[in-house]
């Protein structure tokens, strides 16, 4: 048994996700965990809430909340919609965790003991009303440029133009609207990366299986330019990881944090004592995941995120690992994506254009959503969202070849022989032909689930699928009972084990279907088809079953409208 920890990148607390993040990470990740726990293996499957930063801070104070608040009850909300996806993450973590600051705050005083962080002093704006200093963000002014008067201190919304705080005419602070501002000296570590440059080539030219998308973007900021710069770990917020050398203070650094995408990542390992803590385990049970001194090194370790990510992963946090010099586990395989966009244009939180994970849900079961969003997801290149494709998908796919299946043949079942599998009727030339064509299907869609391929896999299983349909439509056994109803007693007990098959392989993709076939076979045997011959002949004669309501409805053309109408413009 392979023991196999995967990672989704952590969504940002800020909001409520849209369905271009989830296809970017935590679905594909939990694609990829359901398949590996089919297959019999050991899952550690983690994913949490990014809680940290100044986008947490903006979205609290817009929900005139305070933070930590804010943030309890939005990881609430998360969690919930998550597992109404069917996200099967084995913990949900927060970044905010007590285990997180703890080992951020570690993993800093080792970086230092290493000398690999250094104190640079820097100039920015002070508010005095506010007792603190302003991130860019937190500035506002009228733009020396178009004259918008909200024009923030890293850039104007009207005009788009980049901006430095100190261009604003009359500044003034976004969190007391004060114009009290000073600008200050004020110190801040830096993570010297360059220093690990060499370490960083070596460990990426190690992995000469990861795709093209994922090397080239870190090698782009290895070699481009000046190489891979020194970058600042710490920011003036009241809200995030406390700047410590592990347990002891930092002196100059009183009242600063950590930056978000520093403890982000770290998290990652912290969720996992997280999960230790939820479920009564002890630290040697999380660490076999994740030390490779406590029994790690033969763990195989995945990530998934989007491309914006992949800099993060394959530079920022493995430097944090290689210069902490501890045997942490890093990453063995990086499986990142592009972009999802919606019909015509991008997925945007902040405008709330798309649909939203809550949204998709209030419309349709949580299948019909994975089913089309990982059949197309976007690997080799961007992909659309349009909302014809969506219908044709799920009627074609998941209702006319699933779902008609399951129903025809459980319905031909019930009226000839009762909801019972039929004695009788063994196995002729056409069953073994369609035995062996699907063994070859189910090694390729093997072959595609291992390697992340998601659309191969998804065509794969349609065409698996497919298979049985053709099958079913040839062998007729509505036909042939007339004639010979010993030889349909047998098609319909292999159409009936064929939905057993199907339960199996689908349940990576749509679980909720999944269970609700294998419910309605009265059968609890999920084990994989290794030996397809030995899998259609589980469910055995005279085994009860009933015929389940129907798997999938169709899109109809009114719904489909009625939806385009609803999502057409923007949330909120
Ligand atoms: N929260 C960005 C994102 O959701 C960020 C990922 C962190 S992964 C450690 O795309
Ligand atoms: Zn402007």
């Amino acid at each position: 048994m392979a023991r196999i920890l995967i990672t989704s990148a952590i969504p940002y607390i800020n909001g409520i996700k849209h369905l271009g993040n989830l296809v970017g990470s935590q679905l594909p990740a939990d694609l990829y965990a359901r398949y590996q726990r089919g297959r019999g293996n050991e899952v550690m499957f983690l994913c949490a809430t990014d809680e940290h930063g100044t986008p947490a801070e903006l979205a609290a104070a817009k929900a005139d909340q305070p933070v930590a608040e804010f943030c309890a009850e939005m990881h609430a909300v998360q969690a919930d919609i998550a597992r109404r996806f069917g996200l099967s993450f084995d913990h949900f973590g927060r970044s905010s965790s007590p285990q997180n600051h703890k080992l951020t705050q570690h993993f800093a005083g080792k970086l230092a003991e290493a000398g690999l962080i250094r104190e640079v002093s820097e100039k920015q704006v002070y508010s005095n009303a506010d007792g603190r200093f302003l991130p860019d963000r937190y500035i506002e002014g009228t733009c020396p440029n178009c004259g918008y008067d909200k024009a923030r201190g890293d850039q104007c919304e009207n005009c788009t133009k980049q901006l430095d705080p100190t261009d604003l005419i009359e500044p003034r602070s976004a969190i007391s609207g004060s114009t009290d501002l000073e600008v200050r000296e004020t110190k801040h570590l830096y993570l010297c990366q360059s220093q690990l440059k060499d370490q960083l080539d070596a460990w990426i030219d190690s992995k000469s299986d990861w795709p093209i998308l994922t090397t080239s973007i870190a090698k782009k900021w290895l070699h481009d330019g000046d190489g891979l710069q020194d970058r600042g770990i710490t920011r003036d917020l009241d809200w995030g990881v406390p700047v410590k050398k592990g347990d002891q203070e930092w002196p100059g650094m009183e009242g600063k944090v950590f930056y978000v995408w520093f403890d982000a990542p770290i998290e990652y390992i912290a969720c996992a004592g997280e999960w230790a803590e939820a479920n009564g385990k002890t630290d040697a049970d999380w660490e076999r995941w994740w030390r490779t001194d406590k029994g790690a090194d033969d763990v195989r370790y995945v990530q998934f995120m989007g491309k914006d990510n992949v800099p993060f992963h394959t530079l920022s946090f493995p430097a944090t690992i290689l210069g902490s010099g501890e045997p942490w586990k890093m990453v063995d395989h990086l499986k990142s994506f592009n972009y999802l966009n919606y019909d015509g244009g991008q997925f945007s939180t902040s405008q709330g254009r798309g649909v939203f994970m809550d949204q998709a849900l209030e419309i349709l079961p949580a299948d019909y959503w994975r089913w089309w969003l990982l059949s197309h997801a976007p690997e080799s290149s961007d992909s659309e969202f349009t909302w014809e494709n969506f219908q044709q998908s799920v009627n074609k796919d998941l209702a006319d070849v699933l779902g008609n299946f399951v129903s025809r043949i459980t319905k031909f079942c019930r009226s000839k022989f009762g909801e019972v599998v039929p004695e009788g009727g063994a196995y002729g030339e056409q069953e073994q032909a369609l035995i062996t064509e699907l063994t070859t299907r189910i090694r390729a869609y093997e072959g595609h689930m291992e390697a992340m391929e998601v659309r191969k896999s998804a065509q794969e299983l349609r065409a698996i699928w497919v298979a049985g349909n053709e099958y079913l439509q040839s062998a007729a056994p509505w036909s042939v009972f007339k004639e010979d109803p010993d030889r349909a007693a047998g098609q319909v007990r292999l159409g009936l084990n064929l939905i057993r098959l199907y339960a199996v392989l689908s349940a990576p993709f749509i679980p909720d279907a999944s269970a609700r076939m294998l419910d309605a076979l009265n059968c609890d045997d999920d084990s994989w088809p290794h030996d397809v011959e030995a899998a259609v002949s589980v469910l055995q004669p005279g085994h009860a079953f009933t015929v389940p309501d129907v798997l999938f409805a169709k899109i109809t053309d009114e719904q489909r409208e009625e939806w385009q109408t609803r999502f057409s413009g923007t949330r909120d």
